[in-house]
């Protein structure tokens, strides 16, 4: 097993590889910024180490000053989390080339699947099926028109180097496309330093699923099922839950079963995510994210598993502790973010937090950060918590869910934790299945 791993995150899931080493018997060494000084990973971790001031350039996103504290630390393996270096290949290379284990896949993964155009034709050959558009790249506005007057309009121009929402465009005619076009290679270029892009039929409200895999390097690969991350606001997910409603049980597992040959066949290790747009009945893959996620817990409830102590059994060469029929899924899982944002208007609200209580009790799991006397801090994301449930049924998560909000309390900074009430509450969402845009049509018409 590894001895020592050094993390380089904050936040809940710095606390969440934490406690995993520790019940592997891992030691761990928390790489911090300035701010961070204080914080429960730090508290937790058995070492600490400062890696720069609290811009995240300047720290977590810091390579040399990454490495250093390996170094210095004398650590074996680096385990990035999610977000900051997570997936950079760049930076699993550097890992790897000082004879340390990154806790992730190789570089090559994650620089095949950072490519969206090449991940999606990667997934296309692999037999996953995929949203009608461009064979790859498109050079110029004129194929581009050839191409979407073929699939039919509206299309989306997608850059190569985005994703999560960043540097798409949507074109609804032939004499729109070519603005559309140079416009979204001159966004691309000066946000990602690249401006290749592709072409896809635009899908229009479609439900987001995504299917949790997990592979061991070596050709074997397991799925634990899939999520519905269809409630998010402006590409911020809120809520998520694990299986997706109201798709039939043969096309859900299906499409696990296809994604998990795929994955299987690239030889990848680790966690890994394979995002699809399902629409009237049908799966389309649009990226796959090659890293742990921010909602892996309600895959974990739903499943009985550690995928923490998956990925660091595979880092240190043990292989994967389940086959896929050692997996069952059960009952049913709900996360909700909780963000330092109003519940009104989703304004952010950084502050000293002076009290705070978590849920407990059957079901219920709190993966938070926050403590009397923790600072929210404007330099990073704004989440405080994630609020998980696992129940027998999906109406009884609900139900259990609106019970652990109840008991959540928090003074001295806004929470999202009224909003994710008023979600709970809702028809739309206790009924199930609810679109991509969803919740913005309901913020818009003041229905929610
Ligand atoms: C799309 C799409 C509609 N049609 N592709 C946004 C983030 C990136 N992961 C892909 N995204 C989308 N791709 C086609 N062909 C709509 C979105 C999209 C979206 C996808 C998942 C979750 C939330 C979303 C919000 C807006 C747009």
């Amino acid at each position: 097993m590894l001895q020592k791993v050094l993390i380089v995150n904050r936040g809940d899931i710095a606390l969440r590889i934490i406690r995993a080493c520790r019940e592997l018997g891992i030691s761990t060494v928390v790489a911090h910024s300035t701010v961070d000084a204080e914080s429960m990973a730090v508290r937790l971790a058995d070492e600490s180490v400062c890696i720069g001031p609290p811009r995240p350039a300047e720290s977590y996103l810091n390579m040399p000053s990454v490495m250093m504290a390996a170094r210095l630390t004398d650590a074996d393996a680096v385990h990035p989390g999610v977000g900051f270096l997570s997936e950079n290949a760049e930076f699993a290379e550097m890992v790897t080339a000082h004879d340390l284990v990154f806790v992730g896949p190789s570089a090559q993964h994650i620089r095949q699947m950072g490519d969206k155009a090449l991940a999606k034709s990667t997934a296309k050959a692999l037999g996953i099926p995929v949203v009608p558009g461009s064979d790859g790249v498109v050079d110029t506005a004129e194929e581009a028109q050839d191409v979407a007057d073929g699939i039919g309009y509206p299309v989306l121009i997608k850059a190569v180097a985005g994703g999560g929402g960043r540097g798409m465009r949507v074109v609804e005619s032939h004499d729109d496309l070519p603005q559309a076009f140079a416009a979204c290679r001159h966004e691309a270029r000066t946000a990602f330093g690249s401006d290749a892009v592709y072409i896809e039929k635009y899908l229009d409200n479609p439900r987001h699923v995504e299917i949790q895999l997990f592979g061991d390097g070596k050709g074997g690969a397991v799925h634990y099922f899939e999520r519905d991350c269809s409630v998010q606001r402006r590409h911020q997910k809120l809520i998520e839950e694990a299986t997706a409603p109201g798709i039939p049980d043969a096309q859900r597992l299906a499409i696990c079963e296809v994604a998990r040959k795929a994955v299987a066949e690239l030889q990848y290790a680790g966690p890994g995510t394979i995002e699809f747009l399902y629409l009237d009945g049908a799966f389309y893959f649009i990226e796959m994210n090659t890293r742990l996620q921010v909602e892996h817990p309600i895959s974990e409830m739903l499943c009985g598993v550690d995928l923490v102590h998956e990925q660091l059994r595979v880092a240190s060469g043990y292989g994967m502790s389940r086959t896929q029929a050692d997996i069952v899924p059960q009952g049913h899982a709900i996360e909700c973010r909780i963000n330092a944002e109003t519940s009104e208007g989703f304004l952010p609200s950084p502050g000293l937090i002076t009290a705070v209580h978590a849920p407990g009790g059957p079901g219920v799991r709190f993966d938070g950060h926050i403590f009397s006397g923790y600072k929210v801090s404007p330099y990073y994301d704004s989440l405080l918590a994630k609020l998980i449930v696992h129940a027998p049924t999906r109406a009884l998560a609900i139900t259990r869910m609106q019970r652990a909000l109840e008991e959540f309390h928090l003074e001295g900074v806004a929470s999202l934790a009224p909003f994710h009430q008023r979600v709970m509450a809702n028809k739309d969402f206790q009924d199930g299945g609810v679109s991509i845009n969803w919740l913005q049509k309901q913020l818009d018409a003041g229905t929610l």
